[in-house]
């Protein structure tokens, strides 16, 4: 296998414009604004054929590399990790079959390049039908989901195995947390809209069945138990999450999540891009409200009464692409900046009682009337 490191780099982050946002000094190659996030560590397209190469950028360490794809002549869709795996999807063609190949990454300070790269799966879709599926690979604990024409299939790291699951209408958006896959689909060839589905891959094979939720979206999210997804059943589209273990669901404000970069969700926050229009912000500060100028948003759900709902708007860093990032992991939301580089701030912030964002006086009050108490008190 060729394993070419490009590049080690390690950069002093910059705090800039919010105080508490990071900017890493690292970006994608060209327009690739898509982005895979786990533990901290950040995965993108760092090079294109006949240089394919993928980059990391390590939070903890504050380092990146790029090395080069399994075959760097070769078109490589985005990477996707989880845990030390990364999965790189290569063919020679936009037309011709996918390949499936990964990689273990190091527990390096500075983080250090991910090699030799495997093959695992051959003849996946092509990329163009894969991006006709809305479903590039993706790569969670025991499993990697993709779309095939008519259904999907999963490849289990734990067994070798490929399992195909064949569904009554085309399925777009795979996604997985390891265990449950979601995706959506029309109810009936000739419905209007597709539903979000999901279906459990723990289960024994004859317990498995495709769960219709039966909520109006596309482009789903899994992350823990709870599927984000863009609910079109408004004219201004919105987010709206599945949580599967409560059987609950919830609409929220008008954003995009994408299907390129992920996870869109952990816990209980959800973030999104939305235009300054929407969010009646102009958050890149060039003087302009502008429809194809983006912001961050989060959605705070399931949070107790004294949590604020959503990102203050006034708060929203300035995001470059819609609706390619950005992407959460634990307390850390990484995106595509405006000027390009990744990005990245931790929340909540310290002393933001509300997690809207801001530190002010609405958080004061809140510590003002907590004042003194203790977790076995009784008032607050
Ligand atoms: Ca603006
Ligand atoms: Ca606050």
């Amino acid at each position: 296998m060729l394993l070419i490191t490009l590049a080690i780099v390690i950069s002093s982050p910059v705090r800039t414009v919010k105080g508490l946002l990071v900017d890493t000094g690292v970006a994608p190659f060209g327009s690739n604004n898509y982005l895979s996030m786990d533990a901290g560590r950040i995965v993108y397209v760092a090079g294109i054929a006949p240089s394919s190469a993928i980059g990391v950028y390590d939070i903890n360490s504050g380092s990146s590399t790029t090395f080069s794809t399994a075959n760097s002549s070769l078109t490589a869709l985005p990477p996707s990790i989880s845990g030390d795996k990364i999965v790189s999807p290569l063919s020679p063609l936009i037309n011709t079959t996918v390949t499936l190949y990964f990689c273990t990454l190091p527990h390096a300070s500075p983080i250090q390049s991910c090699g030799p790269w495997t093959a695992i799966v051959t003849g996946l879709p092509s990329i163009s039908f894969l991006i006709s599926f809305a479903s590039f690979p993706k790569v969670s604990g025991d499993l990697v989901v993709w779309a095939n024409t008519g259904g999907f299939s999963f490849y289990r790291f734990s067994t070798g195995t490929v399992t195909a699951v064949s569904t009554p209408t085309q399925p777009h958006g795979l996604t997985t947390n390891g265990a449950v896959i979601s995706f959506s689909a029309k109810p009936t060839s000739t419905s209007s809209s597709e539903t979000i589905r999901y279906y459990d891959a723990s289960l024994p094979p004859a317990s498995r069945t495709v769960v219709d939720t039966g909520l109006s979206g596309y482009y789903p999210s899994i992350t823990q138990y709870t599927i984000v997804f863009n609910d079109n059943s408004t004219t201004s589209e919105r987010l709206r999450y599945y949580d599967i273990l409560n059987q609950a669901s919830g609409a929220g404000p008008v954003g995009a999540i994408s299907y390129t970069s992920g996870p869109s969700v952990w816990g209980n926050r959800i973030i999104f891009t939305t235009d300054e229009v929407s969010d009646n912000f102009d958050c890149n500060g060039d003087g302009t409200k502008s429809s194809s100028e983006f912001c961050l948003g989060y959605w705070n759900i399931r949070g107790p009464s004294w949590i604020a709902t959503t990102l203050s708007a006034s708060a929203a860093p300035s995001i470059k692409a819609n609706p390619d990032n950005p992407v959460i992991w634990d307390n850390i939301i990484a995106f595509i900046g405006s000027n390009g580089n990744i990005q990245y701030v931790k929340v909540p912030m310290q002393g933001d009682v509300n997690q809207d964002g801001i530190v002010n006086n609405t958080d004061r009050t809140t510590v003002t009337n907590c004042l003194n108490q203790v977790l076995k008190g009784s008032v607050c």
